[in-house]
């Protein structure tokens, strides 16, 4: 059965909502918009077709307040409401709401999220699967005595997972015999406070994983498949930075094997929508499972634009019932696409969060360019939510290339009224690891003293750039001059000049 859907609610704010949206106008469908106090003069809200308030800044009263959202789509007469990422996406509480309501829900059934949501009923139903896990136990450990027997049989060092957790919450690698059980009480006590929930399992320790994922997309009418891989190895703290696809390490073998597992994971739980399994892989081209994301994800574009899919548009006609339209055979990559994450972070004082008024902002733009993002000049980026600005997605026939067309692009980037990470990302892109492809998880770890090098003589030439940039403009606007050729170069030209010549003759 079929349900078109003419109106989506998006349960969601900043980059993302408004990506969802993008994809709905294309449709025809209407958008609806759900704001908090200081997200009234939001980008996601001039966009929408109706925006309503619901609450406080507050997550918790506002975008976490599953009978708001409900009532305010059943007030605005929506059929189906999209999560985007974070938030309440896989929440399968407001998942079972949705259904009770009879409003569609843009993601997957409450069972489907809670089975994937619960690590240990995870990997046990990716095991009847056939999809390979990494070695270790299917049950809670509880009593120290079978915890030791069986880290003893796995063999140090481990990795001690918390059941609730994912994303490395209440993880703890154990390489001594003699730290067993503090680890273990250490993982369950995390666990406990952060989930409300101290199960724990353990897992064989891989010690230079690389974090590959594969995107799938499933309909109600149980056909799978995978778009192939994203590269998500450059994170700190469990935060993903830098993600890129192809993966550099991957093969064609390697990518049937792995896509083949994506899609029986999928096909293990019935799955249908946009989804994300989540493997570890080593350079002896061994991969495991390790989670399953029941969402669109922060990196889809990079997968859009190699694979030429829309996948918010893919997840809208899944959501009506419709079969999918792409074949696995039609499924092909072209060229390399890199995206990068924009935030609003002080990258030499511990990446602490630097919300705040954005005063200016030039983006980059041209062949290969993408950005999604929300904020304009005189946007204040609130502290109450995550400070992502924006997320710069490169494009190029070349890894090559891709890697040149970003450091272009970000050098192009110009935002002043808030610290970025914009400084910092130029510097993965210098990386001979990065460049090389050659990086694994601990790749930010391995290069954290030439990431986070201050360079002086750099940081004076961006600020003098970003202040001549701005002298040069009003001078042009008040002289006129605008698309006339300048017979002396500027400043701020030899500054731009200069800089590329230097970074180039660096490797
Ligand atoms: C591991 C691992 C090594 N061995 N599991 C971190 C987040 C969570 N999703 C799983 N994580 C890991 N699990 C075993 N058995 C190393 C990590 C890990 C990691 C994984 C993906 C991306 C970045 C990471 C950084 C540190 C540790």
């Amino acid at each position: 059965m079929i349900t078109k859907i003419s109106k989506v609610l998006v349960a969601n704010r900043g980059e993302i909502a408004l990506r969802v949206m993008r994809s709905c106008r294309e449709l025809g469908i209407k958008s609806v918009a759900v704001y908090s106090d200081v997200d009234r003069t939001s980008m996601h809200v001039r966009y929408a077709d109706q925006a309503f308030h619901i609450g406080p800044a507050a997550s918790a009263e506002s975008y976490l307040n599953i009978e708001k959202i409900i009532e305010v789509a059943k007030q605005s007469k929506a059929d189906a409401i999209h999560p985007g990422y974070g938030f309440l996406s896989e929440n399968a509480e407001f998942s079972k709401r949705c259904q009770e309501e009879g409003i569609i829900f843009i993601g997957p059934t409450p069972e489907v999220i809670s089975t994937m949501g619960d690590k240990i009923t995870a990997r046990q139903t990716m095991i009847d699967g056939g999809v390979p896990v990494v070695p270790g136990t299917k049950e809670n450990l509880d009593d120290d005595e079978t915890a030791l027997k069986v880290i003893r049989e796995i063999g140090l060092p481990v990795m001690i997972k918390a059941s609730a957790g994912g994303g490395g919450k209440g993880m703890r690698m154990v390489d001594k015999e003699e730290n067993i059980l503090s680890a273990l009480r250490a993982a369950k006590s995390e666990a406990r406070s952060a989930f409300g929930d101290d199960s724990v399992y353990v897992e064989k320790y891989i010690s230079s994983p690389h974090h590959i994922e594969f995107q799938i997309l499933g309909d109600q009418h149980g056909n799978v498949i995978h778009l192939c891989e994203r590269e998500c190895s450059v994170q700190r703290r469990h935060q993903k930075v830098v993600e890129e696809t192809p993966s550099p390490m991957m093969t064609p073998e390697l990518r049937n094997k792995m896509g083949e597992a994506a899609v029986a994971a999928a096909k293990a739980v019935d799955y249908y929508g946009a989804g994300t399994i989540e493997f570890l892989a080593d350079n002896d081209h061994n991969f495991y499972f390790l989670e399953m994301n029941t969402r669109l994800q922060v990196e889809h574009p990079i997968t859009e634009r190699t694979t030429g899919y829309d996948l918010v548009k893919q997840q809208i006609l899944i959501a009506e019932g419709q079969k999918l339209d792409i074949k696995q055979e039609e499924v092909f990559q072209f060229g390399h696409a890199i995206e990068c994450r924009i935030y609003a972070e002080d990258t030499d004082n511990n990446f602490m969060p630097s919300p705040g008024l954005i005063t200016h902002i030039t983006e980059p733009m041209g062949l290969g360019v993408r950005t999604d993002g929300y904020v304009y000049e005189g946007y204040e980026i609130p502290i109450h939510y995550d400070p992502m600005i924006s997320k710069l997605i490169i494009w190029a026939r070349t890894r090559e290339e891709a890697i040149e067309r970003m450091r272009r692009a970000l050098y192009e980037y110009k935002i002043t009224g808030v610290k970025t990470s914009i400084k910092f990302l130029e510097r993965i892109m210098d990386c001979r690891d990065f460049r090389e492809g050659t990086y694994d998880t601990h790749f930010i770890q391995n290069n954290e003293e030439f990431l986070l090098a201050d360079d002086e003589a750099k940081q004076q030439f961006e600020d003098l750039a970003i202040v001549t940039a701005f002298l040069d403009y009003h001078h042009k606007l008040k002289n006129a001059q605008v698309g006339q050729e300048d017979s002396k170069s500027s400043r701020w030209k030899d500054f731009g000049r200069r800089r590329s010549v230097y970074r180039a003759s660096e490797n």
